[in-house]
């Protein structure tokens, strides 16, 4: 490590205004104007990543996904396009807090290394991209000013979707070897995903057209290159596809606005009967609604994707007559589970235990928690409400598809449908384009409208609000997310206010990506679900350091 070469890289990045930073959620993210000396402290801890891992490719991602365009935010990626692992985001979080000073800075980076052990003298390599953010491309350059204090190698991939950059980190470490994963290459991303929707959907009568709203990021471009390679395979038109202009960036449009404020976007003329889809700010969320003849408005949200695609892959499976090698040398049936968080509709949770008949595990929100869980099993469904989510395949499920033939005509194109799944799906992390094609192959495969997918199962009444607190630290999620252990009472209190209503479920947990605590009701009834969810602000607020205005008073 030489000191004097990272002290003298540092006084460009020096951390001067006492703003304390955190690796939460989905890294780190916050007014763009804060994050240089994040940048320049998440390139030493890549660069200490890599050398970790023997010099295997990290990933950085330069993103704030839905928020505001004046945010902006950093993700590290393991070497299979994973979010980094949980034991080192404390490192994260105590190295972007020791920008200081040089001594500060080396201290940490010193006690990194003993703490993993870290053999210096390994090469380091690191790939970055970044969303249309116009804070982006400097905070780019203040990354690899870090990298390259540290001795490492960078290489820029400039703009990309998130799941990108997943997607060429996983190909560039397992190139060559027997789950090498693809050509590191954005035109091999497109061309994978289109060439398994093609072979998909081959034969089948095509769709009506699907609206897309780009958010007016980074989806956008993506999606329009993803178009070239479909062809006429697949037919959709793109609103929200401005990402030149400031302040368009997932203003009242997006995935997150969509499925908060149950809406369309702003700028799609939405008909009754036609369909339509928002990606986010970063492209790995999607979903999809239509309104009615009545104008009601229909979201499609993750829980209703996860539901398709198990219900969909377990006919597969089924009609192939799948069976899968066990470690103890028997063969049996496939087996599908599905993760969920606590922002499941209860009627999804349903649906799926008492209708599909698959199991169902809970994990706290967040990504990194889903992923996890998915893959105890062969083929592991996860999706979270907000529409985040994708669908992996074991290593033993893949080796069945592979060596499968089938004993009937029927039974082979189920094989082949599943074989173009595995392709399809970005396995590395949740992706709106992959998620889009694969909704829109089961679609197409099954002839199915979305008015006959909505009517799968019925949602209950849900809301989500956001209360400001004095500190959000104090309230301490547990069981999944599902209740807190503090602030000490406040859980009885929730409990006491469930119990008034039929079907009636709510939980308070602090964000992980805001300053605010969020409450979540859903009832048997929009009313009683209202009632719910404003009443807990209410005793939130009033009793647990509520700040600024009083939510929705008017209710309680
Ligand atoms: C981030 C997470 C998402 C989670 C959300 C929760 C990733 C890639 N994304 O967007 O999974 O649902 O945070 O936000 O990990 P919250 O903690 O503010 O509710
Ligand atoms: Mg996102």
């Amino acid at each position: 490590m030489d000191s004097s070469k990272i002290s003298a890289a540092l006084s460009a990045h020096l951390h001067t205004n006492g703003t304390v930073f955190q690796y939460g959620t989905a890294g780190f993210r916050m007014d763009a104007t804060l994050l240089d000396p994040v940048m320049f402290s998440v390139g030493l801890l890549a660069v200490l990543r890599s050398k970790s891992h023997k010099g295997k490719t990290i990933g950085v991602m330069v993103t704030a996904s839905h928020n505001p365009e004046k945010d902006n935010g950093v993700k590290l990626v393991e070497p299979l396009g994973e979010m980094l692992v949980q034991s080192w985001e404390s490192y994260a979080t105590k190295l972007a807090n020791a920008t200081t000073s040089a001594d500060a800075i080396l201290a940490v980076l010193d006690s990194i290394v003993k703490a993993e052990s870290i053999d210096l003298s390994q090469p380091a390599h690191i790939v970055v991209a970044r969303d249309t953010r116009p804070s982006g491309q400097a905070l780019v350059a203040s990354l690899i000013d870090g990298v390259q204090a540290l001795g490492g190698h960078i290489k820029d991939y400039g703009l990309f979707t998130t799941p990108q950059l997943h997607y060429v980190v996983r190909c560039i470490n397992t190139a060559g070897t027997a789950s090498a994963y693809g050509e590191p290459t954005e035109e091999a991303y497109y061309e994978k995903l289109a060439n398994a929707f093609k072979k998909i959907t081959d034969g089948y009568p095509r769709l009506s057209p699907l609206l897309i709203d780009g958010a007016n990021g980074i989806g956008a471009p993506a999606m329009e290159k993803l178009g070239k390679y479909l062809g006429d395979s697949f037919s959709y038109q793109l609103v929200n596809k401005d990402i030149d202009s400031r302040g368009k960036l997932n203003f009242d449009s997006g995935a997150d606005f969509v499925k908060i404020k149950q809406t369309k976007p702003l700028g799609m003329d939405l008909a009754p009967g036609q369909r339509a889809c928002s990606l986010d700010g970063d492209a790995d969320r999607i979903v999809f609604y239509f309104i009615e003849q009545d104008n009601t408005f229909r979201l499609l949200d993750g829980d209703k994707i996860a539901t398709l695609a198990a219900d969909f892959i377990m006919d597969l499976a089924s009609s192939a007559e799948i069976l899968v090698q066990r470690d103890d040398g028997s063969r049996t049936p496939l087996q599908v589970g599905l993760v969920q968080t606590a922002y499941a509709n209860g009627s999804s949770t349903a649906y799926v235990k008492d209708t599909l008949k698959v199991p169902v595990v809970f994990t706290p929100t967040g990504v990194k928690h889903l992923h996890h869980a998915a893959e105890a099993f062969d083929v592991g469904v996860y999706f979270e409400a907000n529409g985040h989510g994708t669908v992996l395949f074991s290593p033993a499920a893949i080796h069945a598809f592979k060596s499968s033939t089938g004993s009937t005509p029927a039974a082979a194109k189920s094989i082949e449908a599943l074989r173009c799944l595995t392709d399809l799906i970005n396995q590395a992390v949740g992706d709106a384009l992959s998620d889009m094609l694969l909704v829109e192959a089961v679609l197409t495969y099954q002839q199915k409208s979305f008015s006959k997918w909505n009517s799968d199962y019925t949602d209950l009444p849900s809301r989500q609000e956001k209360v400001k607190v004095a500190n959000r630290g104090d309230f301490v999620p547990i069981k999944a997310d599902t209740e807190l252990s503090h602030p000490l009472g406040l859980q009885g209190k929730i409990n006491e206010e469930v119990a008034k209503f039929s079907k009636g479920r709510c939980f308070v947990r602090p964000s992980g990506t805001e300053d605010i605590v969020r409450v979540y009701a859903e009832a048997a009834t929009r009313d009683e679900t209202d009632r719910l969810c404003y009443t807990v602000c209410g005793i939130v607020f009033d009793g647990y350091g509520g700040v600024g205005a009083r939510p929705a008073t008017f209710l309680c």
